[in-house]
Parts: structure tokens; sequence; C-alpha cells
């Protein structure tokens, strides 16, 4: 027996893929805000002797897509590859939602619609005849609450069992049904499904330019549509059949929701309206975020964070080396093995994981920023100071995930309008100091400005923001030439974080960081330590200047003089940066032969940058191309190498010049 495919379809942030996580089982990422998913995940789900496939896709508001995310969504639904719809719709929101649930009844396949948010409709009050509500749209309507788990048993005896085609077309395309029928007629010779022919011959009516190009009409039938549409809008008395097909939409929403929900008297001020008055006050708004940003810094580097760095190191490096070494000696093993072991492999994979607990108060604070709603609210702060230089707040999104780590920072950059600020923002994003910086930045400037370090990573994130927006501002005035779309991003309500989403985004990152230091950091420090253990014709080398790696920085060297930072190691940790930038920390702890000595290592990094050569390395590190894995994302997201290659030339350069600039300019007056 076939396998049924459904796919979750609803608009941004109505909780599909909460409730695809817990249908099946995934962990997909939840946030509340509009545009977390901005691709398509499957999973199945067992009821009853009956399995089903679910796909969760990015969330839409209508079937016009204009962004890359909505287009996803709307090639799969029009796709042969599904069975039916699950629809939700945010019984919050009911009417906005209705939209896109008429338009996917006309497509005319089996749909099931769970009306979602049921916990929070019931907490203000409203009541939802759900039998009239079905009655209206001819689908089965399951009231759920995905996050509570509420009715998950109805939902999945609906899904499993006979699932039927909507019992009618909507009343609204009654006004209209006789242009779209002859219309859906003429469609009927071409390779379209045939029962979604009135939905593509309202979209054609409609003149929707993407469909016009994806449906390749033959030129007869094309003259008699546009006769036909020509007809509607005499009939109509507008010239618009968007808006005549759109206006009929919404006075039967209107019927619709008359018929089936009910308020309690009076609007009362939402918690939501309160705190959006405070938070997105003219004056107080940005001294607020700027709270935020210094919360979430003071608790990661200052005494908290420090405090369990320092545990941490104190387990690898002050517990684990010795314990090792002391193992090894017992056994008589090879000096090279001890060597390899304590110096390569804890030195180096020691090193970044001392930064563990760092990462994960990181992770906890985007986390709370995510599921607050508060994410949506800083684009939105941003967008009135963006505005003036021509940017669009939204670039802001993905820059602020950025934060965390660019690879689904560049992927978020999907939800953005306009094909050209999306290419922008995706350049922009690798200026954010992601979290694999942030070892770099606690390292050096813990070793060069001791207890100033808080105030310097304070300064490095502002300058990674800074440097995004002054170089958006520049390519939008050269290569991105254009006006920036209108800000469109839905503000989501308030929430209360749930405990489990923090923990488990918390422990995922965790988990991440661990399984990255244990495989890329690994075999690089393993890598380093023989590279610079041997010189060019293998010999075991006398001192790490003669080796591979020495000759190899040596060479590289003279190119960040003029920088302040002219040693080959620097040279040789940030080439390996490119891998990953953690990778920045274990090759200079390798390399400076500190063993896994974390006082003896930051006393030499202590030694080797002055504090303006010091920074100017941070400002390097920050700022130029990022890691392997971003670049990949990079390329696959602009769709080419020549894009991929000039924006990391791009970002390679203006890191040089900035740096070049901190460490001569800086020269003058220290
Ligand atoms: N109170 C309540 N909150 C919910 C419910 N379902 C989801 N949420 C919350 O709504 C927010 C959005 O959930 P997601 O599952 O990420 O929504 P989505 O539809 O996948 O969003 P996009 O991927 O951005 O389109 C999260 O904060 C969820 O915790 C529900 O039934 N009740
Ligand atoms: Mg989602």
């Amino acid at each position: 027996m076939k396998k049924r495919t459904l796919a979750i379809i609803g608009n941004p942030n109505s909780g599909k893929t909460t409730l695809f996580n817990r249908l099946t089982g995934a962990n997909q990422h939840v946030g509340n805000w509009p545009g977390v998913t901005v691709d398509r995940k499957s999973g199945g789900v067992c009821y009853k002797g009956t399995s089903v496939e679910l796909v969760d896709l990015p969330g839409i508001y209508s079937l016009s897509p204009y962004t890359q995310e909505e287009i996803i969504a709307r090639e799969y639904v029009l796709s042969d590859e599904l069975d039916g719809i699950l629809n939700i719709v945010d019984a919050a929101n009911i009417e906005r939602n209705l939209y896109l649930t008429l338009q996917l009844i006309a497509l005319g396949l089996p749909m099931v619609v769970a009306l979602g948010f049921m916990d929070d409709v019931r907490a203000q009050g409203i009541e939802i005849d759900c039998a009239a509500l079905s009655e209206r749209l001819g689908v089965p309507v399951v009231p759920i609450s995905a996050k509570k788990g509420e009715n998950m048993d109805e939902l999945l005896s609906a899904i499993t069992g006979e699932m039927r085609p909507p019992a009618r077309q909507p009343a609204y395309l009654h006004g209209v049904s006789a242009a779209i029928r002859r219309a859906a007629t003429l469609l009927e010779p071409l390779p379209l499904r045939r029962c979604s022919l009135s939905f593509y011959a309202a979209k054609l009516l409609e003149g929707d330019e993407k469909m016009r190009e994806q449906v390749d009409l033959p030129r007869g039938t094309r003259d008699e549509l546009h006769a036909i549409a020509a007809g509607m809008h005499s009939h109509a008395n507008s010239t618009d059949n968007e808006m005549v097909l759109a206006d009929a939409l919404y006075d039967y929403i209107e019927e619709i929701v008359a018929a089936s929900y009910r308020h309690p008297h009076g609007r009362k001020i939402t918690v939501t309206e309160r705190i959006d008055k405070i938070v997105l006050h003219r004056f107080w708004a940005l001294p607020i975020f700027a709270f935020f940003m210094f919360l979430m810094f003071w608790s990661t580097f200052g005494p908290i964070g420090s405090a369990l760095a320092d545990g941490m190191e104190y387990l690898l490096q002050g517990l684990l080396a010795p314990a090792v070494r002391g193992a090894l000696t017992t056994v008589n093993a090879q000096g090279w093995l001890i060597g390899l072991l304590c110096d390569g492999v804890i030195g180096g994979v020691g090193g970044v994981l001392s930064f563990l607990p760092q990462i994960v108060i990181l992770f906890f604070y985007l986390s709370i920023l995510e599921d607050t709603g508060y994410l949506a609210r800083v684009a939105f702060i941003m967008d009135t100071l963006l505005r003036r230089i021509g940017l669009s707040g939204k670039s802001f999104v993905p820059m602020l995930m950025g934060f965390g780590c660019t690879t689904p920072a560049v992927l978020a950059a999907r939800t953005m309008e306009n094909e050209k600020d999306r290419r922008m923002t995706i350049m922009l994003t690798p200026f954010m100091s992601c979290g694999a910086k942030l070892p770099v930045y606690a390292l050096v400037a813990g070793a060069v400005f001791k207890e100033h370090q808080g105030l310097i990573i304070l300064s490095l994130y502002v300058l990674g923001i800074l440097v995004g927006i002054l170089a958006g501002f520049i390519l939008k005035k050269t290569v991105f030439r254009g006006v920036s779309s209108g800000f469109v991003l839905e503000l989501p309500t308030y929430r209360m974080p749930s405990f489990k989403g923090t923990v488990l985004n918390m422990w995922q990152k965790a988990k991440d960081f661990i399984t990255k230091a244990g495989t890329i950091i690994f075999l690089m420090s393993v890598v380093i330590w023989l590279l610079q253990n041997f010189t060019l014709s293998l010999a075991v080398a006398g001192n790490s200047a003669e080796s591979i790696l020495g000759v190899l920085g040596a060479a590289i060297a003279p190119v960040f003089g003029p920088l302040g930072f002219g040693h080959w190691q620097e040279s040789v940790a940030l080439l390996t940066g490119l891998v990953a930038k953690e990778a920045v920390v274990s090759t200079m702890s390798v390399l400076y032969g500190a063993a896994g000595d974390s006082a003896m290592l930051s006393g030499l990094i202590g030694t080797v940058f002055t504090p303006l050569s010091g920074y100017a390395f941070l400002t390097f590190t920050l700022l130029y191309m990022p890691c392997m894995s971003a670049f990949a994302t990079i390329r696959r997201e602009m769709g080419g190498w020549r894009w991929a290659l000039g924006a990391a030339a791009f970002q390679t350069g203006l890191a040089y010049i900035v740096a070049l600039v901190i460490y001569q300019v800086g020269g003058l007056f220290l």
C-alpha cells in the first residue's frame, strides 16, 4: 500500500513545525517569529496501523509567492508528490489565516483543517463553533493545541482515516464561478493536476505572473483566457482581477467568521500590546535593546561565564591532561605519542572545549530572544534606523541569527522579498560575531587585555554590526542598487519560552559544538601537530620554525605584517580558521606549544601581541571570510561559485582594510 503524503501548510508562525514535531517525534527548530522554517522537512507518523508521511513547509500567507521560501512551499503544493493537505489555522488570527485556507480548498485536494492555538483562544474567552466552520468550508475541522498536545488523537484519526476532497468549491467563487469554470475547461488538455484546474484558472485570470511563466499555455488558449479575464473586470467594475478575487474572498471570510466565532464583550488591551508600548517606544526602544544585548554579553563573558569556563578548563587541562600524561609515562609510551595526545589533541581540542559553558550561555540568550517574540521587534526597531540609509530592517533577522551560526543565518535570508536584498544580506551576515569566533575573542582578549576583556569583546560585537550596516550601505549604492521592499514582518504575540524547548535548544547547540571539537578540530589539531614536528624532508624538526608549517607560515606572514601580526603562527591559525573558526584557538594552542597549560598559553599570547596588534588580529578574525560550511551554504544560496568567491573576497578585503586602518592609525596615537 502506498504511504499517504500530506503537506502541512499554513501561515508563517502558525505552529506548523510544533505540530510536525509533536506528530512525528522530530526535533525541528521552532521559534516565535515568522520565517523560522525555510526548507522542506519530512517525517513519518503511524496511527492504528496506517502510516502517513508528513512534510513540514515554510509558512505562506497565500498561494501567490514572493519570497524564496514561499516559492518552495507553493511549488510543493502544486507538485504531484502530495496526496492531501493538513492545513493549520491560527485560531487567534482566523481572518488572515482563512484567506490561505480558501485558496487551498480551491485546489480540490483531500484536506483537513487543524484549528491551532486553541489554548490561547480559550484563555481570551473566545468561542469557536467548529461544526459551523467545517460546514461552511466543506472540510473537516479539528480544534487542537500543538504546544499542549491537545486533541492529537482526533487529528491523527482524521489524517489517517479516509480523507475526502472538499465537499464543494468555496462559495466565494460563485460570483466569478462562470468565468473560472470556462477557464478551467480551457485548461483541461494541459498536463495539470485535474482536481486543481479551478485553482489554476483563478490564478491565471488573476494575472499571476509566476503562474503564467510556470504553465506553458498554447497561444490560442492564452488569447481566450485574456478575453475571459477582460470580461470579468468589466462585470465587476474594476480593472484588477486580483482585487476582484481578493475582495470576494474577504467578504466570504467575514461571513464565515460571523457564523462561527464569538468574541467576549469588549476588547481588552492585550499583554502583547502593553509590552510593545514600552519595548517599541520611540525613545526607549533602542536603549532597551542595548540593555538586553549588554545583559547577554555580561553573562556570557562576565563573572558567571568566566567562572564556568575556568572550571571547565580545570577539568580538561588541570585534571585530564596530567592524568593522560602520567598514564602514558607509566606504560612507557613513546615520547612522540605523549606529545601528540597531550600537546596536539588535549591542547587543541581541550583549548576549544573549555569555551563550551560560554557557548551554552550565549545560545540560552539567543533561544530566549527567539522564543519570546522579541527578535521580530528588534528587526522592527532597526528598520526605522536602517531605512534612512536605504536598507531594510528585515536584513536584521538573519544578521541577529548570525550571532549563533552563519550557516542557518544565510538560509534565513530566504525570507527577504527582494532578490537583491537577499543577496546583500547573505554577504553581510558573516560579519556578525558567530559562536565559533567567541573562543578566539575570549582567548586573545583575555591574554592581551586582561580585566578589560569584556569591554573589548563587546566592542567587537558592535563593530561587526556597524561594519555590516556600513558594508550594506556601500553595496546598496553600488552592486545592489535599487529600492528595498517595504517592511512586512508580522509581530508575533509574546510567549513565555518553554523550559523544555530552551533546554533542548541549548543541548542541541552544545552537542554540535562538542561534535565539531571531536571531529574537525581533533583532526586539525593532529595534522597541525604533525606538520609542526616534521620538516619538508620529513625529518623530525629541531624547532618548529623549520617545520613544514613554519616554512608555509613564514611565506604568508609578510602579508599580515602591516596589520601588526607578522608571526607565522598567527598566519597559520587564520588559515585553519577557514575550516572552522574555533580552529584559530586550537592551532595557536598547539603551535605555541602550551601543552594544554592555559596559563602558559595566555602568557605567551600576551607577549606576542601588543594591545593594538591584538585588536587588529581580533578584527581580522571577526570580518574575514566565514568557515567552510558557511561558504558552501553561501555558494548554494547565491547560486554559483562566482558570487560566493566574490563575497569571500569582499569580506576578506574589507577585513584587511579595517584591521590595517586600526593598526596603522592606532599606531599614531598609542
Ligand atoms: N500557545 C500556543 N503556542 C503555540 C501553539 N503551537 C505553536 N505555538 C508557538 O507558536 C510559535 C511558532 O511555532 P512554529 O511551530 O515555529 O511555527 P511555524 O508555523 O512552523 O512557523 P514558520 O516556520 O516560521 O512558518 C512558537 O513559539 C510555538 O511555541 C499552540 O497550539 N499554542
Ligand atoms: Mg516552521
